[in-house]
């Protein structure tokens, strides 16, 4: 697969949808090429803000997405949707369902939506989402929303490859932390409490609940209080507030004065995650696929499956054979 490295820095969004493919592509043929763009356009990342938008299912995240993405445009920005979303290769990737909330962006010529990867691979589902981040990046978006349809794991997998982590929550009262399990609250670097056209009143001792919950929390940027804002991505209340809020939150954490700032070093820390992520993915990789690993396994599965090894001794069984010289 040919990539024009300046078709797609140039903004080429059919280079673009291209590359993307090439670095989502499990063909170990393409494994040198997607490389080979990965360096081409590392140099000329990080001119985004790149946010992650979580909340549980019917919180109002596409919804959120398609009025929030088209204020950012109104501002001057380019927009691009990805997700993060483990159960995309079953599904075939809820955004595209999703695509129809969408509908204003997703026919903007400054946004770019992109259905989830195809996952389903050793080594986690999301093990490319940070790539594309930067290949919509090198084409020019400066604005990324990251969206979370999982649980779990893949809310701290966004967490992770993201400058700003925004936790969108209904305004149910007395329910406060509605199914999101309280490390995800602590990732958070803002909350907004969507739908309060509904009920402002409700979603108002939400605000008051959640400002509580978040008052003995410490926020995990330093010395940022984290902002509960109410709004409604239905009619757009709340969407001004919330860009201000990431300005401040750009300000606050020095976005713009460079290496050792906050801000960069939380970026630095993911690119270093992104080492550790190959690494083990790689040694995953070569101990499943070992021949002989793969031919003793069965057998010790069953063993173990009996009660007649601990796995201590059926892991080490296997790395016996994995460090054997491989005879095939
Ligand atoms: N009244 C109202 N409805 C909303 C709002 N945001 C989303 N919805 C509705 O809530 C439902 C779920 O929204 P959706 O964006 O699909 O949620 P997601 O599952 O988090 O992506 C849809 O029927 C939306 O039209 C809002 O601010 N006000
Ligand atoms: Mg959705």
């Amino acid at each position: 697969m040919d990539i024009d490295t300046n078709a797609l820095f140039a903004g080429d969004r059919r280079m673009l949808a291209r590359a993307i493919t090439l670095i989502e592509s499990t063909r170990p043929e393409d494994e040198m090429a997607a490389e080979e763009l990965l360096h081409r356009v590392l140099p000329r990342i990080g001119s985004s803000v790149r946010i992650g938008i979580s909340g549980s299912p019917g919180a109002g995240k596409s919804t959120f997405i398609e009025s929030f993405g088209m204020k950012c445009i109104e501002a001057g920005s380019k927009v691009a949707v990805l997700a993060v979303d483990p159960s995309s290769s079953i599904t075939g990737g809820s955004i595209l369902g999703d695509k129809t909330r969408m509908s204003k962006l997703g026919s903007h010529e400054s946004a770019f939506i992109r259905p989830s990867p195809s996952g389903g691979s050793l080594g986690g589902v999301n093990r490319r989402t940070r790539e594309v981040i930067w290949l919509v990046e090198a084409a020019g978006f400066d604005r990324i929303l990251l969206e979370t349809v999982g649980v779990g794991q893949s809310e701290i997998d966004a967490a992770n490859m993201t400058d700003f982590y925004l936790l969108i929550q209904l305004p149910n009262a007395g329910d406060e932390l509605q199914g999101i399990k309280k490390g995800i609250l602590e990732l958070a670097d803002c909350v907004f409490v969507n739908k309060a056209d509904i009920d402002k009143t409700l979603a108002e001792k939400a605000r008051g609940e959640l400002s509580s919950a978040l008052h003995y929390q410490r926020a995990r940027t330093s010395g940022w209080q984290i902002p509960v804002l109410v709004g409604s991505a239905a009619t757009g209340a709340g969407l001004v507030e919330l860009m201000q809020v990431i300005e401040q939150f750009c300000a606050h954490t020095g976005r713009d004065t460079g290496p050792g700032s906050a801000f960069h070093s939380r970026r630095s820390a993911q690119l270093k995650e992104w080492m550790h992520d190959r690494i083990k993915d790689k040694m995953i990789r070569s101990f499943y696929g070992h021949p002989d690993v793969q031919k003793a396994l069965p057998e010790v599965e069953k063993q173990v499956a009996s009660g007649a090894l601990t796995a201590q001794e059926a892991m080490q069984k296997l790395f016996d054979v994995y460090r054997l010289p491989n005879a095939h």
